[in-house]
């Protein structure tokens, strides 16, 4: 990363550089608002930076947005940079005691709330902090109003000299145990990113328009709608409200955006949504799925409904960002691609010795933008990032003669049936086949206090659970078959959307 500057500040990078380059009056934002040009955000910019600046917030310490989307959001995220503090997200519809964990975890010196989560924040506690509020409420102590503090601010304002290797942001990571943690990155990490993933193989460019569906405080939606189209003068879609299917099909009629953002959540109930036919995706040029494992059987159901390309990819919060993805024009059914450039990557049997082509081991991602830790949690980060700028990912993969890599789970989630080791996963891509299963997760749960995996279905329609064990018995050897076969209404999902494993395994089943 030589080429990255000394000096670097990630507002500076993505934001003023349109500015800079000629660029003010394009469009940065789309959203419900109408247009942002580059010029009126960098200004928004500016008069949010001073505003945190007078409220007492430094070089360094960290700034917690617990807010909804919107340009507010993105100015805020821009302006605690510019300043040189370091930007921490969290979801929106949390209950007020995680609020608590993550205000003592952060010690934010500043929380910017919205009218949806004020009354949260405040039952968690905020004695000791100021707190930004958006939006028209009545006041406490502590708590300051964002909207006349803005406009009586500075539109002007330097941007803090930040090195390139000193500490920008936070991304949580649920992880399958214990409480969120933050992986904590430095400036080059997006700014690599940028330049491996977003131009190096999504070929960002300044006609592109990127609809998010994950919301804003997950990473890989906000690097990929916020700070990537800047880095190339395209612009980005925010809007408030929970993401559904039919919200996202009015938000591309609405805008015609060409790069949709998607996980495999979303493009489950996209593809089984009554009105999936009618859809005209046509501006679309792709669509990436990143956050969990694509099933190939969904895959094929996404392109047999919209015809939009999918780019399949594998990222994390511990490497930054996507570091292995299908290629535009190349992707494949049934692998998440190859390796992203700048990244390198080796595949480890237990003694941590390169395991040969074809065959499952535990990944290992080397490359500029791991994380430098976990805050707080030396020996965590110790296992996870053991130096030399490797990731212990967790996952386990095979890699094939062509480079392509081919996800078999988390080593974690392996469950050991009748003294075998079965892949959760591969139940799972078995049982979404069937034409009446519209999502599907495998837990391993006990039955006479033997290990069993049971298999948890969001159907279609009514289906009888002996015909989905046959089916499954008809096409895996014995051993895979679900012990049972429970319908839910939804699965249990953490807040950055993806299937929170450890809740299914504490499903009550009986
Ligand atoms: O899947 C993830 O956890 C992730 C995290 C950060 C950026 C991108 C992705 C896909």
């Amino acid at each position: 990363y030589e080429d990255i500057p000394d000096r670097l500040n990630l507002a500076t990078y993505f934001l003023d550089r349109n500015l800079a380059e000629g660029r003010g009056e394009r469009t940065a934002l789309l959203g419900p608002t109408g247009p942002t040009t580059y010029a009126e955000l960098a200004e928004l910019t500016n008069r949010v930076g001073h505003v945190l600046h007078d409220l007492g917030v430094r070089v360094g310490q960290r700034v917690l947005l617990a807010l909804g989307d919107g340009v507010e959001f993105v100015a805020t995220w821009y302006a605690a940079q510019k300043i040189g503090a370091i930007t921490a997200e969290v979801y929106t519809f949390l209950p007020a005691k995680d609020y608590a964990y993550f205000l003592d975890y952060t010690d934010a010196a500043v929380v910017v709330v919205d009218l949806t989560t004020l009354d949260r924040v405040r039952e968690a506690g905020t004695a000791g902090r100021k707190v930004l509020v958006i939006g028209e409420t009545s006041l406490r102590d502590n708590e300051y109003s964002f909207a006349p503090l803005v406009s009586a601010a500075s539109p002007r304002l330097d941007s803090a000299p930040t090195h390139r290797d000193d500490v920008a942001l936070w991304k949580f990571t649920t992880g399958s145990t214990g409480a969120p943690k933050a992986c904590v990155h430095t400036n080059r990490s997006p700014v690599l990113s940028h330049d491996w993933y977003a131009r190096g193989v999504l070929d960002l460019g300044p006609d592109d328009i990127v609809l998010p569906v994950p919301k804003l405080f997950f990473g890989y939606a906000r690097d990929l709608a916020a700070l990537y189209p800047f880095g190339v003068g395209g612009a980005g879609i925010v809007f408030g409200e929970r993401t559904t299917p039919e919200r996202i099909f009015e938000l591309i009629a609405k805008y015609r955006p060409t790069i949709l953002v998607n996980v495999p959540t979303m493009m489950s109930a996209m593809v089984a949504h009554p009105d999936a036919a009618s859809q005209d995706l046509s501006c679309l040029r792709l669509c990436t799925s990143a956050g969990e494992a694509l099933p190939p059987e969904l895959h094929r159901k996404w392109d047999k409904a919209f015809g939009v390309e999918v780019v399949d990819g594998i990222g994390s919060s511990e490497a930054y960002h996507i570091y292995i993805s299908n290629r535009p024009g190349a992707a494949r059914t049934g692998s998440v691609g190859t390796l992203v450039p700048g990244y390198d990557a080796r595949i480890v049997d237990q003694d941590g010795a390169d395991v040969p082509d074809g065959e499952t081991g535990t990944l290992e991602i080397i490359g500029a933008t791991a994380a430098v830790g976990y805050y707080g949690d030396p020996d965590k980060s110790a296992q996870t990032f053991p130096g030399g700028d490797t990731v212990h990912t967790g996952d386990l993969f095979s890699r094939d003669a062509d480079g392509a890599f081919h996800y078999q789970g988390r080593a974690d989630d392996l469950l050991k049936v009748s003294g075998i080791w079965v892949a959760p996963s591969e139940i799972e891509h078995c049982l979404i086949g069937h034409p009446d299963v519209i999502e599907c997760a495998v837990a391993g749960h006990e039955t006479d206090g033997l290990v069993r995996p049971y298999a948890f279905v969001v159907a279609r329609v009514e289906i009888d659970a002996e015909d989905l064990r046959a089916y499954v018995r008809e096409r895996l050897s014995p051993h895979k078959t679900p012990e049972r076969v429970v319908f839910v209404d939804a699965l249990p999902r953490t807040t950055n959307g993806k299937l929170d494993r450890r809740a299914l395994r504490g499903l009550d089943v009986a």
